[in-house]
């Protein structure tokens, strides 16, 4: 592997920060530039900015391997940019509006023959379509004075370190030469495969993953509905199915958030509106998850002749379990749902989500259990798992079918 100079990791997010401090754990001379002047000060101060298995402990070895923090952009040969990739909500298409503002700020102070990594998931053509474009304008080269390069992560909230390190991944460069050195610096942590592929390959690969993960989700979601409705366990049905050797139909659940397998379908919607049918209705199905949650909330209610809303008690609001991510999460949209119907003063609690960013949001779990008649479980922690004898008196909805005790109403 060639020696690099200084990485410089630009957007220091879910992604941008395992992914510097990795790197920096593995002996590299790594900076993390944020725009963001309180995050910056906080991780330079040695505070994390959120939770995530084994991240402290990441934190320490990098911070004593010299890894450093700021709000400048560095003249130096490698950057990784690893900035948010939104949709805009009503074409559903990508804005790139950040990624193109962290490139034009990087190649405000590169130095010429640089590699510029795109981390960030972005839709299928939009390295040439936007950041290309950016390069040249200013009279670059690309592949000449400037190198650019996709490598989408694959990191799931949750075992983010492990996966860092053993997933396998994919580069996409313009050529063969600059994707294998890219790969040497990610084989400094990454002891899985590393593919290096074209761009244009990278990028789809990376939103077909999600997309595939999308569409088995909405299955197992429309199933719920179907066993629902004509009394049957959608659970014990799927548990069988799956004991066939080439089924495995994945949980159904409240909904589906988080900032990828909700969104990135959306990118295939928006570019190929008329050849995503599929892709479409699995997102409407998902979707459509927290109106179903309210529904049987409403039959939980008329069956016990409960008429006050504020007797309902929510559980979770991260978008799924031991993550304090909340991002696109079923439950902000089940709490629209309810604000739509006028159904006001519903109870929140969430013991990883610290600050209170919704109405009725309690920060302690007895006190929210003694406030309610009807607890919902959004979302299933293994804090709710390990209070199974404090919620038994309750009429629990288990949208997660993590219930231990009989006779919690399912889906
Ligand atoms: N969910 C279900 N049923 C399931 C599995 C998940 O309802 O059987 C729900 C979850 O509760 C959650 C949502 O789906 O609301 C998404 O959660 P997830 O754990 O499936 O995935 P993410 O969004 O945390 O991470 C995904 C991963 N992609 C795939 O597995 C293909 C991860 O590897 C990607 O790196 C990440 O998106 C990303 O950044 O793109």
């Amino acid at each position: 592997m060639e020696t690099v100079s200084i990485i410089n990791i630009v957007g220091l997010g879910y992604i941008g920060l395992p992914t510097a401090l990795m790197f920096a754990k593995s002996g590299l001379k790594v900076v993390g530039t944020d725009i963001n002047n309180k995050l910056v000060a906080s991780l330079k101060e040695g505070n994390l900015t959120f939770e995530e298995t084994g991240l402290q402990e990441l934190f320490k070895e990098a911070l004593s391997n010299g890894i450093e923090f700021s709000t400048e952009y560095q003249k130096t040969h490698t950057y990784i940019l690893a900035v948010p990739t939104p949709y805009k909500k009503k074409s559903k298409k990508l804005d790139p509006k950040y990624v193109i503002s962290a490139l034009n700020s990087v190649l405000d102070v590169c130095e010429k023959g640089a590699s510029i990594i795109i981390e960030s998931t972005v839709s299928p053509g939009t390295v040439d379509k936007y950041i290309r474009p950016e390069i040249e304008k200013r009279g670059y080269v690309n592949g000449d004075d400037i190198h650019l390069l996709h490598a989408p992560e694959r990191i799931i909230p949750g075992n983010m370190i492990y996966e860092l390190e053993h997933n396998s991944r994919t580069i996409g460069a313009d050529s063969l030469e600059v994707g294998n050195k890219v790969k040497g610096l990610y084989s400094s942590f990454c002891k899985a495969e590393i593919v290096v592929t074209d761009i244009r390959s990278a990028e789809m690969s990376k939103v077909v993953e999600n997309t595939y993960r999308d569409i088995n989700i909405a299955f197992a979601n429309e199933l719920a509905k179907i066993c629902h409705t004509d009394n049957m366990d959608v659970y014990e049905i799927i548990r069988i199915a799956n004991m066939h050797p080439r089924v495995n139909i994945m949980k159904p659940g409240p909904g589906v958030g988080g900032h990828c397998i909700s969104v990135d379908p959306w990118f295939l919607v928006g570019d190929y509106p008329d050849l995503t049918n599929l892709i479409l209705t699995a997102r409407k199905i998902n979707d459509s998850m927290p109106r179903h949650v309210l529904g049987r909330i409403r039959d939980i209610m008329r069956e016990h002749n409960i008429m006050d809303i504020t007797k309902v008690g929510i559980y979770g609001l991260a978008y799924k379990e031991n993550v304090d991510d909340t991002r696109e999460s079923p439950t902000f949209q089940l709490l629209e749902r309810m604000d739509e119907h006028l159904a006001f003063g519903v109870k929140v609690f969430d013991p990883y989500v610290k600050e209170r960013i919704v109405d009725h949001q309690f920060m302690n779990f007895e006190d929210f259990l003694n406030e309610i008649e009807i607890l919902v479980i959004m979302v299933g922690h293994d804090h709710i798992k390990s209070n199974m004898d404090f919620i038994k008196d309750k009429l629990v909805l288990d949208t997660k079918n993590i219930c231990t005790f009989e006779g919690s109403y399912k889906l």
